[in-house]
């Protein structure tokens, strides 16, 4: 069990909620969070409260969202310039609304490892933070789950949050958010998933001896939406010949990557996680792993109708896409299934001399114990599930080399708070000039990332699914 949590519930049971609410207000050691209701109007508000999402007319479900829909508003934000949010929780779980990709405080971060204040049920809170850097990010709970699949990233509390840089050349016809999901998610000992895309070459991480013992239950999902509507409900995207779109994706899910593609159509990608990248390359498909957000521009350059989704057909036949229909045209959308090509980050970054070496390097293998967590997995870095005894120590100012192992047979979405890094290579093929916030680290496999330890205040790296993460699979890093 993590740590922190049990720590709150202690706390609670201390007695009295208010000497909890001292001891986490202090944990937090910052005005930046202000505790009664605001006067004057915040420049955003989000209001957790249950919502339904009609995925089609015959299928209407309930979570949690913000605003009244899930996904939530696109919140649009000038890099820069501070902000105020208020963040009203209707709900009777305490939680906490993380800015996934900006580089801001721990206070405001979102997560209860660092230290960020609860939004405890039916309160609200108000908090100040300055946006960037420019690009895609997205906002979205971080409050726990463990066996309880209505809780944090499992419910509908995401949606895109896009930081302007106010000159934004503004290239492209059309401007979509497409945030891909999965819903109403069970228990099961069998996992659809398509680590296979991820893997090319020797297993480079194959661990001494394999653990034989039957797999823990991980988590799955039979149903599926892009945005708020299943495939073939809501409106296409209209379409005229000659156009050019930009698309924003966000892979929303809690437990799964994916591969997407847009029948007839490649697509330009041109920024990952947000950041523009070194060599934009135009593909059949994109892979997204959980938490990723991938930039892509398509020329609308083929009149018909088209499907865009997943490329994993009963996947794609449970919701996941969206129809794309030029003017004029009246036939069935169109499914083509694009080349099988691996994903590969590095085709996208510089060569490799054009970065500045690490001064010091941390190792970090990530292993699994199949069944060790009761009914689950249970997740360790380094030998231990979280908490670490002695955490991850950074020295202000110094680059660090993280040399992230994967011995399990996971893909898994690495993700470390507060920080940008530059990937380095994956499965030992080098790279540079990319930078992310989440990288999906191979199965058997291995990938290097730089960052300079810059963002004083703690800093959580975990997994981007929320079971792996809830079960053992994440660390904290704090500055000296
Ligand atoms: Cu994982």
């Amino acid at each position: 069990m993590p740590g922190n949590s049990l720590n709150r519930r202690k706390l609670l049971q201390l007695g009295s909620a208010a000497l909890a609410q001292a001891a986490l207000t202090r944990l937090a050691g910052d005005a930046q969070a202000i505790l009664a209701p605001a006067p004057e109007k915040a420049d955003y508000t989000l209001h957790i409260a249950p919502v339904t999402v009609e995925l089609d007319r015959s299928h209407i479900l309930s979570t949690i969202g913000y605003n009244g829909t899930a996904p939530g508003p696109v919140l649009r934000m000038r890099e820069g310039r501070p902000v105020t949010i208020d963040v009203m929780n209707a709900t009777d779980t305490p939680e906490l609304v993380h800015w996934h990709g900006m580089l801001i405080p721990p206070e405001v971060d979102g997560t209860e490892e660092e230290g960020t204040p609860l939004v405890e049920p039916h309160s609200r809170r108000r908090f100040q933070l300055t946006p960037g850097p420019a690009g895609s990010r997205w906002y979205h709970s971080h409050a726990m789950a463990m066996d309880d699949l209505h809780k944090g990233a499992y419910t509908g509390q995401f949606g895109f949050v896009y930081v302007d840089s106010g000159n934004d050349p503004g290239q492209y016809d059309q401007e979509l958010f497409l945030a891909l999901r999965d819903w109403e998610p069970f228990f099961t000992a069998t996992m659809d998933d398509e680590d296979d895309d991820t893997h090319q070459g020797p297993l480079l991480e194959k661990p001494a001896v394999l653990n034989t013992d039957p797999d823990g239950l991980e988590v799955g999902s039979m149903t599926y939406s892009i945005n708020d509507k299943a495939l073939g409900s809501g409106d296409p995207i209209r379409v005229r010949q000659g156009q050019r779109l930009l698309i924003h994706f966000l892979n929303a899910s809690a437990i799964e990557n994916r591969r997407i593609a847009l029948a007839g159509h490649k697509m330009k990608v041109i920024a990952l996680d947000g950041n523009p990248v070194p060599v934009p390359q135009t593909l059949d498909s994109i892979f997204i792993g959980a938490g990723e957000r991938i930039d892509v521009i398509v020329e609308m350059n083929n009149p018909g109708i088209w499907i865009l989704g997943g490329t994993e057909k009963p996947i794609r036949e449970s919701g996941l896409g969206v129809v794309v229909e030029y003017a004029g045209q009246h036939q069935q959308p169109q499914w083509i299934d694009p080349p099988k090509t691996p994903w590969d980050y590095t085709i996208f970054g510089a060569p490799y001399a054009a970065a500045p070496a690490p001064e010091q390097t941390i190792e970090l293998i990530f292993e699994k114990i199949p069944g060790g967590a009761g009914k689950f997995n249970l997740w360790l870095v380094n030998g231990k599930p979280y908490p670490h005894e002695r955490e991850f120590v950074l020295e202000r100012g110094v680059r660090y080399r993280l040399v992230m192992r994967n011995r399990t047979d996971d893909a898994h979405p690495m993700h470390l708070h507060r920080h940008l890094w530059e990937l380095r290579s994956v499965n030992d093929k080098p790279t540079a000039g990319i930078i992310k916030d989440t990288v999906v680290i191979p199965y058997y496999g291995r990938a290097v990332v730089d960052f300079t330890a810059n963002q004083p205040g703690l800093a959580l790296f975990h997994c981007h699914i929320q079971q792996h993460m809830d079960y053992g699979f994440k660390a904290l890093f704090r500055y000296a």
